[in-house]
């Protein structure tokens, strides 16, 4: 298969519109484990996931006289929960969701619709006060969860009572905070079409004027439904179903056609909390970029959509098979499906210490994301492959006039099924005359972290030694170390094998000239792991370098040193989980790049024991 990029000519920006993922319900934040998760989210670069979609931040938050002009809240769970998004330079997209102090039954009840007003005008302002309005409003708030299932039960009408009061009181805080909806995850639902008028020709229930445009239409569509067994996922199936809703919104509502639109929940499967050993493996990240790629070729440029979001609900805590971007081993093996009422089933962290202990091991999805984030903000043509069916697809990309980055994947809708191709990347209007060459890829052809885990017999309770073997398979690999090569008239051709199922990344980096910017913000958090090792999680600000090889941790026994290098394997995300007998230890991270030159070292942090 010949696939031929022209890197001279652009055929448009490319905005990363996949950099999210969510979860339920949001009191998990409050856990050591999912503190760990998020910070292992906020450090993929380049904010490759910049977005957390959180169910019930409401059950967070408790209240007297609701249904009085004077209620009084209580915010400090749900600040404890956000602050750890914030912390990790990730931004919420915010249901409001979630039955305070169990107050409201009827949004159709005047005085209970005045008082989510006031509960929502409220937490704005809270919310702006604790976080900045710069910030919040850099935020997007939804309605509550999947309206037309389960998780409501008020029915329509009180829907578009409760989305009005909504939007009264976020914009009575301030106009310039975003709310879209309506999350809803049957295709042309009621509940959907119900919302989509109201919106364009409702009246407000709660202001009396014309309702509110949602500054987004979000929906859900995933790939199959909830089984236990490995059902095929439709993977076009989605992009279909979500243009039926573009389609009925051009036909039935012209005005809200040229809003933001959004699939927040888009799942090869329906159901995080059953086992599919698949998700572990390269095939769900493989599946994760061919979806991204159907949705560029055919809602992006087939249909011209302002494509604002594509979330693959994957932050959950679990295990190898779960829906989750890490594997979390842990003493209680206690999985929480408190999807219904927003209450995690397991008890309250603080009454079961126990669950302090985890550790987590990042699956070859977190990884895409990492790859994923290496893409350009500029797509090129390419010839050879285009077809969104196929197996084999390209994204190609370019940055400036320094950088061209082709991601190739291969995947099918088939869990069981392997091969390979053969691609001759050729590689047109190159815009320097050397560069540096990187290929990144995530294919079983190497072991990954659960193919380790096997390989060890599977152990339920790993030792230290066997946490050390499955990390060191953890990170995104180069398979070809950056080597220099010349480009001649501006055309490169590369031979490639691509394994089915498979993601590779070509880079290609003219040398700037220029080092590594000084990492900064270097923070330790100790956590509690299961081996009884001192685990120190490193985290960082990340470079703005686009040639980095990796980040070195270097460690020391006191600030006079001797520093060691201590990460033995390259590392793109800006986290590193450092693992030691628990002794005084000072540690700096700095940038490495492609031609080896070093950034400045950052600030030490020091940790005592
Ligand atoms: C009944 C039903 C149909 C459907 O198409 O999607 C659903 C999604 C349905 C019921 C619940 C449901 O929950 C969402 O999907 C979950 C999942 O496990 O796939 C979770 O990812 C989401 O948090 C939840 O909103």
């Amino acid at each position: 298969m010949r696939v031929t990029v022209n890197c001279a000519a652009s055929t448009g920006g490319l905005n990363h519109f996949w950099q999210s993922t969510g979860f339920t319900p949001a009191a998990l934040l409050l856990d050591a484990d999912m503190r760990q998760a998020m910070a292992y989210v906020g450090a993929v670069p380049h904010g490759g996931i910049a977005w957390v979609r959180i169910h019930y931040l409401l059950e967070l938050v408790t209240a007297k006289d609701l249904g009085t002009p004077q209620p009084t809240y209580n915010w400090s769970a749900l600040d404890t929960a956000l602050d750890v998004l914030v912390l990790n330079r990730l931004k919420p997209i915010f249901e409001l969701m979630g039955n305070v102090s169990g107050y409201f039954t009827d949004f159709t009840n005047g005085t209970q619709a005045r008082a989510w007003v006031r509960l929502v005008h409220a937490l704005a302002e809270h919310l702006i006060d604790r976080y900045g309005q710069a910030e919040v409003q850099g935020w997007l708030f939804e309605t509550w969860n999947e309206p037309d299932v389960g998780f409501w039960t008020q029915g329509d009408e009180a829907f578009c009572a409760y989305y009005d009061a909504c939007a009264a009181g976020l914009q009575s805080a301030d106009p310039g905070l975003r709310l879209g909806g309506p999350g809803t995850c049957r295709n042309l639902s009621p509940t959907l079409k119900a919302f989509l008028a109201h919106c364009d020709t409702g009246t407000s229930a709660v202001t009396g004027g014309p309702a509110t445009r949602p500054a987004f239409i979000s929906i859900h569509e995933k790939g199959v439904r909830s089984h236990q067994e490995d059902l095929t996922p439709d993977s076009m199936g989605i992009v279909e179903r979500e243009a039926r809703v573009i389609d009925y919104i051009r036909e039935h509502h012209p005005v809200l056609t040229a809003l933001p639109f959004m699939n927040n929940e888009c799942d090869p499967q329906v159901g995080w909390g059953t086992i599919h050993t698949w998700r572990a493996r390269p095939y769900y990240a493989a599946l994760v970029a061919k979806i991204i790629n159907q949705h560029l070729l055919e809602l992006i440029d087939g249909k011209g959509v302002d494509y604002a979001l594509l979330s693959n609900d994957n932050g959950f805590m679990g295990t190898w098979g779960h829906r989750t971007l890490l594997t979390r081993f842990s003493e209680s093996d206690h999985i929480d499906h408190g999807q219904a009422d927003g209450h995690r089933d397991a008890p309250r962290l603080e009454a079961d210490p126990l669950r302090r202990k985890a550790e987590l091991i990042k699956k070859p999805v977190l990884n895409a994301m990492t790859l994923l984030s290496l893409l350009g903000d500029e797509r090129c043509p390419v010839v050879g492959v285009g077809s969104p069916a196929e197996s084999v697809g390209a994204i190609a990309t370019r940055r400036g006039i320094s950088q061209v980055a082709v991601l190739l994947y291969n995947s099918a809708d088939r869990i069981n099924a392997g091969g390979s191709d053969h691609v001759t990347l050729k590689l047109e209007g190159l815009p320097f005359e050397k560069a540096a060459l990187c290929i990144y890829r995530i294919d079983e052809a190497d072991p990954d972290p659960f193919a380790v885990w096997e390989q060890m017999g599977a152990p339920n309770v790993p030792t230290a030694d066997e946490f050390a073997r499955m990390r060191e398979r953890q990170e995104l690999r180069a398979t070809e170390a950056p080597r220099e090569v010349n480009i001649r008239a501006g055309s490169l051709a590369l031979d490639l094998t691509i394994a089915l199922p498979s993601l590779a990344l070509v880079l290609l980096t003219a040398d700037s000239g220029i080092r590594p910017e000084r990492v900064a913000e270097l923070r330790a958090e100790h956590y509690e792991g299961l081996t009884g090792a001192t685990e120190v999680l490193l985290t960082w600000t990340g470079v703005g370098s686009r040639a980095l090889r990796t980040y070195e941790i270097l460690g020391a026994p006191s600030i006079e040193g001797p520093a060691e290098r201590i990460n033995t394997v390259d590392l793109l995300d800006t986290a590193f989980l450092h693992t030691s007998a628990g002794v005084d230890r000072v540690y700096w991270v700095r940038a490495v790049d492609y031609w080896n030159r070093g950034g400045d070292l950052s600030d030490p942090v020091h940790i005592e024991h």
